[in-house]
C-alpha cells in the first residue's frame, strides 16, 4: 500500500493554488454564493473552536464551487479590542505591533490548514483604511439621528476601566427565554470579558438607537427560517417585545406649584388596574428629577440610589407628596420614587398592584402600603392574600363592571377604559458605543465650547489613533497634542472625543467591506455588495447570538435605509458549530486540555472535526477516532495511487452496471449530505462507497471506465474536506485540471432499471460461488444473500415471492454484516 505523505503533498499543493490564485473570485461573479465564517478575534493562535468553524465553512464553499458556483469566502481579522491592550500592557510593548504579531502567526496557521480563502480581500479592522468607515458610517448614523449623546447610568466595569454595553453583561437569566424584562436587569451582572462585578455610573456617553428598530428586528425573525431555532429564541427574547398598556395619572402636589400635569405608567397587567394603590418613579424619571429640584428627601434618595446601582431586592424609596388619580376609579393614589422601578424599562414609572406582583407586594409591606386584591383563582381555590400576591391571571373582582370578566378578556376590555391605551414596549436597549479605551477606532467628533459638538469633517478622516501610551486609563486622554484641535465650525480651540468605538461596531459590516475590500471612495461598492449579499452561508458560535448577529442585523437595515444596500438581512443561513470537548470539558488553553491544530497534520485534523459529529452538535476528541480518521486517508490515497495493480478485462460484466449504478445514487446522496450540512454523513457515505469500490476491485478484474469513475467520484466526495487529498488523487487519476476547478461528477443513469434489474436477474445462483449465507430480514419483499468474497446483495420488491436462493439480485450492496 502506497503511503500518503500528507507534509510533501500539502506543501506542493498550498504552493501551487497560490502561484494560480485560484481561490479569488471576481468582483462581478455570475453565480455568487457567498460563504463566511466569523472572523477571528487576533488572539494569536489558533484554537480547535476555530478549526471547526472554518472547516465547515470551507468544506461548503469548495462543494459550492464543485457545483459550478462562483464562491466568495474571504477572511480577515477582528483585531481592534481590549485583550491587545492587556496584552501589550502585560509585555510591555504596543497593541499594534502584539496585533499584527498576531495576525502574522494566524494566518500562517490558516494558510496551512488548506482553507480556500480568498486573501486578496483580506480586511483588517485595526487598519485606519477600514476604521475610517466606521468613523464614516458613525457619520452618516449621525445625520441620521440614529446616534445619541447623552448622559446615562452605565454600566462600568472597574477591572477593564471601560464602559460595557448592555449585552457585554452578563447576568445569570441570559439564555432564559422566559426570563422578566425586570428581573434580567436587577439581577447583579458580571463584565463578559473578566467576570468582575458591573457597577452603575453615571457619564456622557454615545449610543446607536438601535432601539428605533426593535420592531422589525424583532418581526424579521420570523423570516429567518434558516437559523437556528436557539438563536432566535434568544434574540426574541433579548428584544423582549411585551404588549400591554400606557395608563396614565392625572398629578396634583405642591412641588409642582399646583400644576396639574400626568404620568404614563406601562404595564402588561392592565387586568389588575383596579387594584393599584400607589404610583412609583424610577430615580431617573423627569418627574423624579423635578421634583428633586425643590424636596431635599428625594434628591438625597435619587442621588444615594443612582451611585449605588440597581436597587436588586429593592423595597427603599421615598414619598414625593404627589397624589395621582387614578383614570377609572378616582381614587387619589400617594406617588413614590423607587429604586426599583428602573429608568429604561417601559416609561419609567408603574403602577403599584401589590396583590398581583412579587416587587409591588414586596414595597408595599416595607411603606406599608395597602394591598387590594382584584383578580381571584378561578377554580375558587382561594390565595395567600394579603401575605402573598397571587400571580397568576384569573376572575376579576373588586373590579366594578369588569367583575367575573377572565383576565385576558379584561385586559382587552379594558383597553376601551379612560386614561388607556395599548402600547408595546420593548426589552432591547439602546446600543452603547462609547469605550474609553485607545485600542480601538477614535469616534470622529470635536467638543467646541462654542458650537457644542461638531462632526469631523469627511475629508479630515481618518481620525487616526494616537500613539500607544502606557497608562491604566485611557491614553487618548494622555495625548494632549493629539486632543487639542481647531474647531471645524468656528475655527477656535476645540478638544476632540476622547471614546473609542465598541470593537462590535468593527464587526457589524465587515462582510460588506469583502464585497470591495480595496475600495477608497466608500465603506463599499453598493452594486457588489447586492450581488454578493446576502450571505449564503455565516458559520460560528452561538454566544454571539444577541451581540454580534443582532449588530449585523440593525446595521444591515441602518445601511438599508441610508440607501447603500437594497437587502434589510445580512445573512440568509445561519450555523452555530458545536464545541469541542476533550475528557468531557471544553477543549481550550485555559483548562490545559488543547489539541493543536497542526498536531495530526491539517487534514486529519478537519476530516475528523467534520466526521466525528453533525456541525451543530458537541462531540468528543478521541485519540482513537483521530487515528481511525488518518488510516482512512491512507486507504483512500492506496486505492488511487495503487489502482495499476487492479486487473482489468474487456467484456461487460453484470457488476459493472451493479457498480455505475451505485456511483450514481453515491453522488445523489452525498450532494445531498453536503447541501444539508451532514458533513459526517458525507463521511460515511464516503467510507461505505470507498469499501464497495475495493470489494468490486477484490472480487474480480475490472472494467476500467467504470473503476475510474468510481475513483473520480470518490475524489470528488473527499475534497471539499481533505482539499489536498484531493487534489492529489485527482492529479493521480491523470484528469485535467486541479479538483479545485472540477466538476461535481455527473450522474449518467445509462442503464435504467429495468434493464439492471434484468441483467442481474438472468444471474441464477450458479454464477455466484460460494454462497455462504441466506438471510431473512424482516421486510418479507425482500431477501438477503450473502456470498463469498463479502458480496452482499439484496433484493428489492422487484423479486416479491422469490425463494431465497433463487436470484441473486443487487441494488444496495450493504457492508454493515459483513
Ligand atoms: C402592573 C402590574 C400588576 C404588573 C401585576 C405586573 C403584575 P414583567 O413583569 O417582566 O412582565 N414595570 C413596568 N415598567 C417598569 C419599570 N420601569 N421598572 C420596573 N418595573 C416595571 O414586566 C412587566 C411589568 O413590569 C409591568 O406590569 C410593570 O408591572 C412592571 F399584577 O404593571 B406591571
Ligand atoms: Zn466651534
Amino acid at each position: 500500500m502506497t503511503r500518503y505523505n500528507h507534509a510533501r503533498v500539502q506543501e506542493y499543493w498550498q504552493y501551487v493554488w497560490d502561484a494560480d490564485g485560484v481561490y479569488e473570485v471576481p468582483d462581478d461573479a455570475a453565480d455568487p454564493t457567498y460563504v463566511l465564517g466569523m472572523f477571528p478575534y487576533t488572539s494569536g493562535t489558533l484554537h480547535m473552536g476555530h478549526v471547526r468553524n472554518y472547516a465547515i465553512t470551507d468544506a461548503y464553499a469548495r462543494y459550492r464551487s464543485l457545483r459550478g458556483d462562483e464562491v466568495l469566502q474571504p477572511m480577515g481579522w477582528d483585531a481592534f479590542g481590549l485583550p491587545a491592550e492587556n496584552a501589550a500592557y502585560e509585555r510591555d510593548t504596543d497593541p499594534e505591533s502584539w496585533t499584527r504579531s498576531c495576525i502574522d502567526q494566524m494566518r500562517e496557521e490558516l494558510e496551512t490548514m488548506g482553507f480556500g480563502y480568498d486573501w486578496s480581500r483580506e480586511v483588517t479592522t485595526c487598519d485606519p483604511e477600514y476604521y475610517r468607515w466606521n468613523q464614516y458610517l458613525f457619520k452618516r448614523f449621525y445625520e441620521e439621528d440614529l446616534v445619541e449623546y447623552t448622559g446615562a447610568r452605565v454600566n462600568w466595569c472597574p477591572d477593564c476601566e471601560t464602559v460595557l454595553a448592555d449585552a457585554q453583561v452578563e447576568r445569570p437569566d441570559d439564555a432564559e427565554a422566559e426570563a422578566s424584562a425586570v428581573d434580567h436587569a436587577h439581577a447583579a451582572g458580571v463584565c463578559w470579558r473578566c467576570e468582575t462585578p458591573v457597577e452603575r455610573r453615571e457619564l456622557d456617553q454615545w449610543f446607536f438607537t438601535i432601539t428605533d428598530y426593535a420592531e422589525e428586528l424583532d418581526a424579521g425573525l420570523d423570516d429567518l427560517k434558516e437559523w437556528p431555532d436557539s438563536v432566535r429564541d434568544i434574540q426574541r427574547n433579548w428584544i423582549g417585545r411585551q404588549e400591554g398598556a400606557h395608563v396614565s395619572f392625572d398629578l396634583e402636589g405642591a412641588p409642582l406649584d399646583g400644576a396639574s400635569e400626568s404620568v404614563d405608567v406601562f404595564t402588561t397587567r392592565l387586568d389588575t388596574v383596579h387594584g393599584a394603590t400607589f404610583v412609583a418613579l424610577s430615580p431617573g424619571h423627569d418627574l423624579a428629577r423635578a421634583v428633586a429640584e425643590t424636596d431635599e428627601d428625594v434628591a438625597e434618595y435619587v442621588d444615594d440610589v443612582t451611585s449605588a446601582g440597581a436597587d436588586a431586592g429593592g423595597t427603599s424609596g421615598v414619598e414625593t407628596g404627589l397624589t395621582a388619580t387614578h383614570p377609572i376609579t378616582g381614587a387619589e393614589l400617594p406617588v413614590y420614587v423607587a429604586a426599583y422601578v428602573l429608568d429604561d424599562v417601559g416609561t419609567g414609572a408603574v403602577m403599584g398592584v401589590p396583590a398581583h406582583n412579587e416587587r409591588d407586594h414586596a414595597f408595599a409591606a416595607a411603606q406599608d402600603l395597602p394591598v387590594a386584591e382584584v383578580v381571584e383563582p378561578v377554580d375558587g381555590s382561594g390565595t395567600d392574600l394579603p401575605g402573598a400576591p397571587y400571580t397568576d391571571d384569573g376572575m376579576l373582582a373588586n373590579s366594578g363592571e369588569y367583575d367575573g370578566l377572565a383576565s385576558s378578556a379584561a385586559r382587552e376590555r379594558l383597553l376601551g377604559a379612560d386614561g388607556v391605551e395599548s402600547a408595546v414596549e420593548y426589552r432591547l436597549r439602546d446600543w452603547l458605543i462609547s469605550r474609553q479605551r485607545y485600542w480601538g477606532t477614535p469616534i470622529p467628533m470635536i467638543h467646541c465650547d462654542d458650537c457644542g459638538r461638531v462632526p469631523v469633517p469627511d475629508e479630515d478622516l481618518p481620525v487616526e489613533l494616537p500613539p500607544y501610551v502606557r497608562t491604566a486609563g485611557n491614553p487618548l486622554e494622555e495625548s494632549e497634542e493629539w486632543k487639542s484641535v481647531d474647531c471645524p465650525d468656528c475655527g477656535g480651540p476645540a478638544e476632540r472625543e476622547t471614546d473609542t468605538m465598541d470593537t462590535f461596531v468593527d464587526s457589524s459590516w465587515y462582510f460588506l467591506r469583502f464585497c470591495s475590500p480595496n475600495l477608497d471612495s466608500a465603506p463599499f461598492d453598493t452594486d457588489r455588495a447586492n450581488d454578493w449579499l446576502p450571505v449564503d452561508v455565516y458559520v460560528g458560535g452561538e454566544e454571539h447570538a444577541i451581540l454580534h448577529l443582532l449588530y449585523i442585523r440593525f446595521f444591515t437595515r441602518a445601511l438599508a435605509d441610508l440607501g447603500l444596500l437594497d437587502t434589510r438581512e445580512p445573512v440568509e443561513r445561519l450555523i452555530n458549530q458545536g464545541t469541542v470537548l476533550y475528557d468531557g470539558e471544553k477543549m481550550s488553553s485555559s483548562k490545559g486540555n488543547a489539541v493543536a491544530p497542526h498536531e495530526y497534520g491539517a487534514e486529519t485534523t478537519r476530516l475528523f472535526l467534520l466526521s466525528a459529529a453533525h456541525p451543530a452538535q458537541d462531540f468528543e476528541w478521541t485519540v482513537k477516532s483521530v487515528g481511525d480518521v488518518y488510516d482512512f486517508q491512507q486507504r483512500l490515497y492506496a486505492m488511487v495511487a495503487d489502482r495499476d495493480d487492479v486487473a482489468t478485462r474487456e467484456e461487460a460484466a453484470p457488476q459493472d452496471a451493479y457498480l455505475d449504478r451505485e456511483v450514481d445514487r453515491t453522488i445523489t446522496a452525498v450532494a445531498e449530505e453536503y447541501e444539508r450540512f451532514r458533513f459526517h454523513r458525507v463521511v460515511s457515505e464516503t467510507q461505505r462507497f470507498a469499501r464497495l469500490l475495493r470489494r468490486y476491485a477484490e472480487y474480480g478484474p475490472v472494467d476500467e471506465r467504470t473503476y475510474q469513475r468510481g475513483l473520480a467520484a470518490l475524489t470528488r466526495f473527499v475534497a471539499p474536506m481533505a482539499p489536498y487529498l484531493g487534489e492529489e488523487m485527482w492529479n493521480l487519476l491523470e484528469t485535467d485540471g486541479m479538483v479545485v476547478e472540477a466538476e461535481w461528477p455527473a450522474v449518467e443513469e445509462t442503464i435504467d432499471d429495468y434493464e439492471l434489474e434484468r441483467r442481474l436477474v438472468d444471474r441464477t445462483l450458479d454464477d455466484v460461488r460460494d454462497i455462504t449465507e441466506v438471510v431473512d430480514i424482516d421486510d418479507p419483499d425482500t431477501i438477503e444473500i450473502v456470498v463469498a468474497e463479502d458480496w452482499k446483495y439484496r433484493a428489492y420488491e422487484h423479486v416479491r415471492g422469490a425463494d431465497p436462493g433463487d436470484a441473486v439480485v443487487g441494488s444496495a450492496l450493504d457492508d454493515e454484516a459483513v
